[in-house]
């Protein structure tokens, strides 16, 4: 089946985890050491995987307060990023999730859980475990990565569109076996 799709997807998480170097990398293959810390910059790429041309437009915003924004709530996918070398920037992520599965049907959100700053092993303070374990509750997948290094960035985006590719088709195909089976000749 040939599809051309929008992917809307949302970065999110503590404000110097890495959204916008991941972005940087994998978008312009650029990392900047320095940190200017963002409102909200959108970006839009299209990649090709497995023959499916996605056009992915990403947000990267700031996710504090107690309000989620427009953007995040209208997302159809969510990169859930904290940084490996900071504990309070997992719970931070974990407290984000529960306020968007709180407000809207998560169900259908493809998520992704990413553990960046992977370089920093000597400062490490969440286990690689504890990320597989959330992600397993989460029902999603978990990618360390390291924004700095260009370690799996570019795996990390595509898992995500890739993900939310094979959602779309499930649920098209879901779709139309059920309208063969609804379909009945009066
Ligand atoms: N060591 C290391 N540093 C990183 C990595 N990714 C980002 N950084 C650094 O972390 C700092 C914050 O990165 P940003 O990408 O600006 O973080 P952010 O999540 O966009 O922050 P906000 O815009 O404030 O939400 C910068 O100094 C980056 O150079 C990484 O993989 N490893
Ligand atoms: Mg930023």
């Amino acid at each position: 089946m040939s599809l051309n799709k929008d992917f809307f997807l949302t970065l999110i998480g503590q404000g110097g985890v890495g959204k916008s170097s991941l972005c940087g990398v994998f978008l312009k293959d650029r990392f900047s050491t320095s940190y200017n810390p963002t409102e909200e910059e959108f970006y839009r790429q299209t990649i090709k995987i497995q023959n499916k041309i996605v056009n992915l437009f990403i947000s990267d915003v700031k996710a504090s307060g107690d309000s989620l924004s427009e953007t995040i709530l209208k997302s159809q996918g969510l990169m859930f990023v904290y940084d490996i070398s900071n504990k309070e920037s997992y719970d931070e992520v974990c407290k984000l999730y529960r306020k968007i599965i709180d407000s809207k049907s998560c169900e259908f959100i493809t998520k992704i859980l990413i553990g960046n700053k992977c370089d920093l092993v000597d400062n490490r303070e969440v286990s690689f475990e504890i990320g597989m374990r959330t992600a397993a509750e989460w029902g999603c997948k978990f990618i360390e990565v390291s924004a700095k290094n260009n370690d799996k960035v570019i795996l990390a985006f595509t898992e995500c569109a890739f993900a939310f590719i094979k959602s779309a088709e499930e649920n098209t195909e879901t779709r139309s076996s059920f309208c063969e089976r609804a379909c009945c000749i009066l």
